[in-house]
């Protein structure tokens, strides 16, 4: 993998949780959104200040091998870290969705190739509608590919 550095884990117990249980089994288990029963992809991105890396759950939205990045956080009035981290450095992130991680770089979609993934991305987690209705901001979407 190309993304090196030391991996400093969330400070939230239940995400540092499910990503040490979703990489010790390969995404065989935790690999579900809490109860909702839907799936999540393991992202990881370098801290665009500390330099460290940093895991991050998000629901899993694929596409033709391309998958959204959802910057929701449950409708929060700023943006995450992560979606931070990815726009100092686009190609510093990888990307789990099963047994082994792989490189990839990330693009923001906007306009109507946005409204597209938007689309494909409320068809997997419904919940993300009602993030943008409960913030200001335009929740934004990144599309991450595979580095060849
Ligand atoms: N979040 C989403 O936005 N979208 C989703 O689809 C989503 C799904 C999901 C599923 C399961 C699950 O367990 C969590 C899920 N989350 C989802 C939550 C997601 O994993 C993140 O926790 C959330 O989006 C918040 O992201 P965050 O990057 O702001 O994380 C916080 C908690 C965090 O770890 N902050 C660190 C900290 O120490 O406070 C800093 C992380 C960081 O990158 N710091 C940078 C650095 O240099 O190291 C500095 C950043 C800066 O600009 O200062």
């Amino acid at each position: 993998m190309a993304l090196h550095g030391e991996y400093e884990p969330s400070p939230a117990q239940w995400v540092r949780d499910q990503v040490e249980t979703y990489e010790r089994t390969g995404g065989r288990e935790a690999n579900t959104l809490l109860d909702t029963g839907l799936p999540v992809i393991v992202v990881t991105t370098r801290g665009a200040r500390t330099g460290k890396l940093r895991k991050s759950p998000l629901m899993r939205v694929e596409h033709g091998g391309e998958y959204a990045l959802v910057a929701s956080v449950g409708g929060a009035p700023s943006h995450p870290n992560w979606y931070r981290n990815l726009q100092a450095d686009p190609t510093a992130v990888s990307i789990q969705d099963g047994p082994e991680p792989f490189d990839a770089r990330v693009r923001e979609v906007t306009g109507a190739e946005r409204d597209e993934w938007w689309t494909r991305a409320v068809r997997a987690f419904p919940p993300y509608a009602e993030y943008q209705q409960k913030t200001d901001r335009v929740i934004p979407v990144l599309v991450a590919s595979r580095q060849h």
